[in-house]
């Protein structure tokens, strides 16, 4: 397969594109299940993201939201990679991923109210099959690999998909994580969104690889190296990852190249560490702009459409913000329940000082 790291190649290895940025399609490489229908409704939902993540923003802005780490440029790496994974496959988030949560099948109205400041908001229904956001940077590497080796023992076909960005694959976690995942064959993927900066950092001040997808090869597996911001490529690549870690042939490693075009957080001013210029080269890049030119000339998109597009994505959006805005409010006692499955005598104690420390306090 195009793409897939060759190490007897160094200067050689090209970036898996098969949606180009002027909406033309490599069409031998399009997978037949990726159909003109499916297309089209993998747009709205990115129309939908889009306008979501905005909505996030805003949220922010007017002290109804915390702390909030926007995905805008990044929704084709979310999209294409969580559509090609299979029902029983599990998702490890890092913070940015709200996009692939959803898509996953989280209701969206929950994660805004986790980001609200609502733990309960991570606790999805059964059946979804996404675990907690990773705060701490690069750490749930190291659980995607255990939980897919712990679903091989239980002989679970299950692929399990990590996370992180550039950034992350500096952590000593991240390395860990792809050694023993190496070493035992894990069914796992590793998806490092490479959208070009660590908060302020650059991807260039990250490491001095000329790819994060070479990092494979040192872990002896290999890593693809993928235009994040294509849709059809993310798919494909994922799709190979997914079928070798149900196959039994291992880890894979996804370097999907993409462009974080908001702040850091809602906490960043990115004006201090890139250029306007910069940002403005990237905008053409846009994936939604992409993947609509690509409709556009196959004659699937016309302003109807997208008028009735826009429309589906607002009308979501507000049940979303009234779902996360009327969720119900966490028991204080929620904080210690689901941390381990059996709470140790210590944290219980922890929890009934505490609740005696309320009631006194209300009497
Ligand atoms: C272990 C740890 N160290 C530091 C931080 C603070 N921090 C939050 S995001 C971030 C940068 C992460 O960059 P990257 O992995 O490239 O992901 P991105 O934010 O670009 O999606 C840092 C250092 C943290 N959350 N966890």
């Amino acid at each position: 397969m195009k793409g897939l790291f060759d190490p007897l190649v160094l200067e050689g290895v090209e970036m898996l594109q098969i949606l180009h940025p002027d909406g033309t399609m490599d069409e031998g490489l399009r997978p037949k299940e990726l159909t003109d229908e499916r297309i089209q409704a993998l747009y709205r939902e990115m129309v939908f993201l889009r306008l979501a993540d905005q909505r996030a923003l805003n949220l922010q802005r007017q002290g109804r939201m915390g702390t909030y780490a926007p995905f805008m440029g990044q929704e084709a790496a979310q999209v294409g990679s969580a559509a090609a994974l299979g029902e029983e496959d599990w998702m490890f988030p890092s913070f940015r991923e709200c996009a692939a949560m959803y898509m996953r099948g989280a209701p969206m109205g929950a994660i805004f109210a986790y980001w609200m400041g609502n733990e309960a908001g991570q606790r999805f229904p059964e059946g979804v099959r996404v675990m907690p956001i990773s705060i701490p940077v690069g750490t749930h590497a190291l659980h995607a690999v255990g939980f897919g080796l712990a679903a091989r023992i239980r002989k679970e076909p299950v692929c399990t998909i990590a996370y992180f960005g550039d950034g992350g694959s500096s952590k000593g976690d991240f390395h860990e994580a792809m050694n023993m995942a190496g070493v035992l064959a894990a069914p796992t993927i590793f998806f490092c969104q490479n959208n070009q900066y660590a908060i302020s950092v650059p991807r260039q001040m990250q490491t001095a690889s000329r790819t994060i997808a070479q990092k494979a090869l040192a872990y002896g597996f290999p890593g693809i190296q993928v235009d994040g911001n294509d849709l059809v490529a993310v798919y494909v690549a994922t799709r190979l990852a997914r079928e070798r870690a149900i196959t039994g042939q291992g880890p894979t490693l996804i370097e999907a190249v993409t462009y974080r075009l908001g702040p850091h957080t809602t906490a960043d001013d990115p004006t201090r560490y890139r250029s306007e210029e910069e940002v403005e080269a990237w905008r053409p890049l846009d994936p939604l702009l992409r993947l609509r030119r690509h409709l556009e000339r196959c004659c699937l998109w016309d302003q109807e459409m997208e008028d009735s597009v826009q429309a589906y994505a607002e009308e979501k959006v507000n049940r979303v913000v009234q779902e996360a805005e009327s969720f119900p409010e966490p028991a204080p006692e929620e904080m210690f329940l689901h941390t381990l499955e059996q709470m140790p005598g210590r944290l219980r104690a922890q929890m009934e000082d505490y609740l005696a420390f309320l009631k006194e306090q209300e009497e």
